[in-house]
């Protein structure tokens, strides 16, 4: 039994991230898991008093205060370990990987709002154009990761690596037919490779 909290779905992205931050960083033992079923329209009341935006992950710390969102919790568990920092802790190569990160959560940003869009909202009020731009948003930003990131990307499984990979690993659930593979044949090589870990093997959502 952990001595922190961690509000959990399998299937969201966000969470996943925290998880594989555990695993990799031998964590998991301090970690307790809270079940919760939030979406834009029904909140989890507990959630919402440590966390008001009603958003998963949050991460209630033994004192009872809560820690959101990801990035704030990959940030805090990555400095509770004595293994190798998941983030340069300074200079620029700080700056960019976090800028990695950053890019790596709107892919799961865009990917998440367009599962709303297509799953919760009534068919009548669907907009195909607003899915359209969110599918841009995705399809640019794995363009840039080939063009421009894939040996930063190899070069080690840190809070950037661990978020592109969860980042696919969500469009491949949520829209299996993005055909994202055969436009970015580097990054599919490298996120074959990056799935073999136990990390992300023991965290893998299944639908
Ligand atoms: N920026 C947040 C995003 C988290 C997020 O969007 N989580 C989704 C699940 S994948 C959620 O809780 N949705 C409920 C809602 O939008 O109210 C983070 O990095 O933690």
């Amino acid at each position: 039994m952990g001595t922190m909290t961690l509000f959990h779905s399998p299937l969201s992205p966000f969470v996943r991230k925290v998880m594989v931050v555990l695993h990799e960083t031998g964590q998991l033992d301090r970690v307790s898991l809270q079940a919760v079923n939030v979406s834009p329209l029904s909140g989890d009341e507990q959630l919402n008093q440590g966390n008001p935006i009603g958003k998963i992950p949050a991460l209630r710390l033994a004192d009872g205060s809560v820690l959101h969102d990801s990035r704030v919790i990959c940030e805090y568990l990555d400095l509770q370990h004595v293994g190798e920092p998941l983030l340069p802790r300074e200079g620029s190569a700080r700056w960019r990987r976090m800028t990695l990160a950053s890019q790596a959560d709107a892919i799961m940003d865009a990917s998440v709002s367009s599962r709303y869009e297509s799953f919760l909202r009534p068919e009548d009020k669907r907009w195909d154009d607003w899915l359209e731009a969110q599918a841009g948003k995705i399809r640019r930003s794995l363009a840039n990761l080939e063009q421009e990131h894939l040996a930063e990307l190899a070069s080690g499984f840190d809070l950037a690596a661990i978020g592109v990979a969860c980042a696919l690993g969500y469009l491949d659930l949520r829209q299996p037919g993005f055909g994202w593979r055969e436009r970015q044949p580097g990054l599919a090589a490298w996120y074959a490779e990056v799935a073999k870990r136990p990390s992300m093997i023991a965290t893998a959502p299944v639908a």
